[in-house]
């Protein structure tokens, strides 16, 4: 029989009754714990007329009231803080406005569990202490180098913490210091696959045997063009920063669905529309409650990520649900190139620049790398037909949306009603990429 290497074996592949009796046990205390020390939240709750004696088990998780994006950042940036800011050792954070931006607080146990999901993920690759793990993921606020860094030591593999960029330094480090494992997005392994290929470097040259891809949507058509040009297995990784960062969910060999480490996170599905839970099998928003953690606790929180949950045993072994790839999103959020981007953070850069909010964002996929063009409107007052003036404008706008998003789309300014005005809702985004199957 084929070996099977786990993580936290007995944890991992715990029958129903034992993970049921985990969460059990842990969400009667969190909810406690976030009752007493989240004000935010016990408003919440009183609101909704629900005492923590009244959580007995994950069963009763439906009595909770869910918590949004607007209820962080009504709470940012303390407000949802689980304990004092003594006990905390770390912050994480998403790009975006002060508005949209998600400060998450870790206690040292916190970034210990959130290590060990992602030493999960690494090990379901096929990972062990004799692999060379290379994070090119963007290390800093961004969970993805962070995350990936530190379950590659759990592992007690060697980590090149490359952070994403350099893609020729990237090729001579994975070359010269034998990388097995890469972790990045996925449109930064194809765009590595291809640089490859342009420096004449076939896919059995390099010693790549897996890579651990995720914070973006990707086809199973990308997973197969990446796993020829790189000569590797491709994996599945999703997180998000609210719940810790990567590694809630990760793929197996299975390679079908992300098993969701229920032993630190509940998770549901509901009707994005009505807020009901639906049943298994059922595409819907996914919810997570933390079940563990003590910075940033998180009850019922609305991931906006669409997606199907299902219990069908896998054959790795691993007995934890698992999730598809998210099918979409019920908010208006794209990630382009790995980042997160909201069309409000364009628009409000356009105003404060004196732009009027006439704009269209088109975003694609060309070579498995996103283009990100903004159209903008020329104000009749604003109007050149000088070139240099434009191009000069235009790079401003570029440097303004960069320093904003973390993201410089290409930005091309055009005359004064030349945007087709919508009779309807203005379509400001058109999304040409197939990011779904
Ligand atoms: O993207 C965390 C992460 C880092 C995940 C590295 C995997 C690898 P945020 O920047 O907060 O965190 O963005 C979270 O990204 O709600 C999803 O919409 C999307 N996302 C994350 N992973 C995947 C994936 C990180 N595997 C948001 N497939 C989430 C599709 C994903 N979308």
């Amino acid at each position: 029989m084929k070996m099977r290497n786990y993580y936290q074996k007995e944890i991992e592949t715990a029958s129903r009754e034992e993970i049921l009796k985990i969460q059990n046990e842990k969400i009667v205390k969190q909810v406690k714990y976030v009752y007493d020390n989240v004000p935010y939240y016990r408003n919440l709750m009183d609101q909704n007329g629900v005492k923590p004696e009244d959580i007995r088990g994950v069963n009763d998780i439906q009595k909770l009231p869910f918590l949004t994006k607007d209820d962080l950042r009504e709470a940012y940036p303390y407000g949802l803080l689980g304990t004092d800011l003594k006990n905390c050792v770390r912050i994480q954070s998403t790009s975006g406005t002060t508005g949209k931006r998600v400060v998450a607080f870790y206690t040292q146990k916190d970034i210990d569990m959130w290590e060990e999901c992602c030493a999960r993920a690494i090990v379901a690759a096929g990972g062990t202490n004799e692999d060379v793990v290379q994070v090119c993921y963007g290390y800093g606020l961004f969970t993805g180098g962070p995350g990936l860094n530190g379950g590659s030591h759990k592992v007690g593999s060697l980590t090149l913490p490359m952070s994403s960029g350099n893609t020729d330094r990237q090729i001579q480090f994975m070359m010269d210091l034998n990388a097995t494992i890469l972790c990045c997005t996925p449109s930064y392994a194809a765009f590595i696959g291809e640089s490859l290929a342009e420096k004449g470097y076939k896919p059995e040259d390099n010693k790549l045997k897996a890579g651990i891809f995720g914070a973006e949507p990707w086809t199973e058509e990308m997973r197969r063009s990446i796993e020829k040009s790189l000569g590797i297995k491709a994996y599945d990784i999703y997180g998000l920063t609210e719940t810790s960062g990567p590694g809630v969910s990760f793929e197996c060999e299975e390679q079908t669905g992300m098993h969701i480490n229920e032993d630190h996170f509940y998770a549901e599905i509901i009707d994005p529309k009505t807020g009901e839970v639906l049943p298994e099998g059922s595409k819907g928003e996914l919810v997570f409650t933390s079940l563990d953690k003590e910075g940033f606790p998180l009850l019922r929180y609305r991931t906006k990520d669409i997606c199907v949950l299902s219990r069908k045993p896998c054959s790795c072994g691993r007995t934890h649900v698992k999730m598809t790839k998210p099918m979409g999103r019920s908010d208006d959020m794209m990630i382009i190139r790995g980042v997160n981007v909201f069309p409000s953070q364009i628009e409000a850069v356009l105003l404060k620049e004196g732009y009027t909010p006439n704009y269209q964002i088109v975003v694609d996929r060309v070579n498995n790398t996103d283009t990100f063009d903004v159209y903008v409107e020329f104000s009749p007052e604003q109007f050149s037909d000088k070139i240099a003036d434009v191009q000069a404008r235009e790079k401003d706008l570029n440097g303004a949306m960069r320093s904003m998003l973390g993201i410089g789309p290409k930005i091309h300014l055009v005359a004064p009603k030349s945007i087709t005005r919508s009779e309807g809702k203005a379509v400001r985004v058109i999304d040409k990429r197939k990011l779904h199957d």
